[in-house]
């Protein structure tokens, strides 16, 4: 039995979980609030989170996302380090909600996800589908991924989001929701200039068009505000709106869930 879900996407950002400048560094009261505000929300959602100071440092000490490669020492063991990183912060996340009673499953990304000819496979939906059912949150993660050739690489939670849209076909995902430390994406008259003003809605189309103001990178082995905006665009070809909010701003995550108005970036998708 499958049934017609409105499902929502969402993810909090590694760098709002975490300070992405210090290693293995979480910000509690970010977590604390964010988990309140999802409960409170009791809305269908997959939960993921990305890597931020769990697994962006190590990712690129190791330079796991360029895969294999012989002249880098304990490359491997940095491999397994990453993962069991990004298990240590998943379980951090995990039982925030179990303390409050809250059902949610830890899904390990790296065994579910493998790459192969380029291609990122996702080898079972089942296990996803029945925790729905089940009315159990499912929980993933940025993590590493074996790629079929006898290589890895680095799997963000943006793109396990893309797959997601790409294969959960008896779901009607209603929205994909990306909870960031900004208030969403900013743009700008030119190129370089200083000046930006907050994009609060936009259809898909027309974000080719559009100059986005740069606001400065951390560590970030999987791309930064280009590489979401490239996803964004993917996202959208399913014909399913993205929003972008601060999860800084105290609310903000609950409104977003339950579709109340907030100061933010929305995506839309024209009929
Ligand atoms: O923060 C990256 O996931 P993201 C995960 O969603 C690792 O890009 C292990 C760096």
């Amino acid at each position: 039995m499958k049934a017609e879900y409105s499902l929502i996407l969402l993810k909090l950002g590694g760098g709002l979980l975490t300070d992405k400048n210090k290693p293995f560094s979480i910000r509690e009261d970010i977590i604390k609030s964010a988990v309140k505000q999802i409960i409170d929300a009791n809305e269908k959602i997959i939960l993921l989170h990305g890597g931020g100071s769990f697994g962006h440092p190590l990712a690129k000490k190791y330079s796991i996302s360029n895969g294999f490669d012989e002249s880098i020492p304990n490359q491997i063991l940095g491999v397994a380090k990453t993962h069991h990183s990004m298990i240590k912060f998943n379980s951090y996340v995990i039982e925030q909600f179990l303390e409050r009673n809250y059902p949610v499953l830890s899904i390990q990304t790296s065994s579910i996800f493998i790459q192969k000819s380029n291609k990122i496979s996702l080898e079972t939906l089942d296990v996803l589908e029945t925790a729905l059912d089940l009315k159990i949150m499912p929980v993933l993660y940025g993590d590493i991924m074996l790629d079929k050739s006898g290589s890895f690489t680095i799997l963000s939670g943006d793109e396990i989001i893309l797959k997601l849209c790409e294969s959960l076909k008896s779901y009607s995902i209603s929205k994909v929701v990306f909870a960031m430390e900004s208030d969403g994406l900013f743009k700008t008259n030119k190129s370089g200039s200083k000046n930006c003003n907050l994009l609060t809605e936009c259809y898909s189309t027309e974000l080719d068009d559009l100059i986005l103001a740069d606001l400065g990178q951390k560590i970030d082995v999987t791309g930064g505000i280009k590489s979401k905006l490239t996803h964004i665009k993917k996202i959208c070809t399913y014909k399913i709106p993205v929003q972008l909010i601060n999860g800084l701003t105290e609310g903000n995550i609950f409104k977003s869930l339950k579709n109340q108005k907030i100061n933010c970036t929305n995506i839309l998708i024209k009929e």
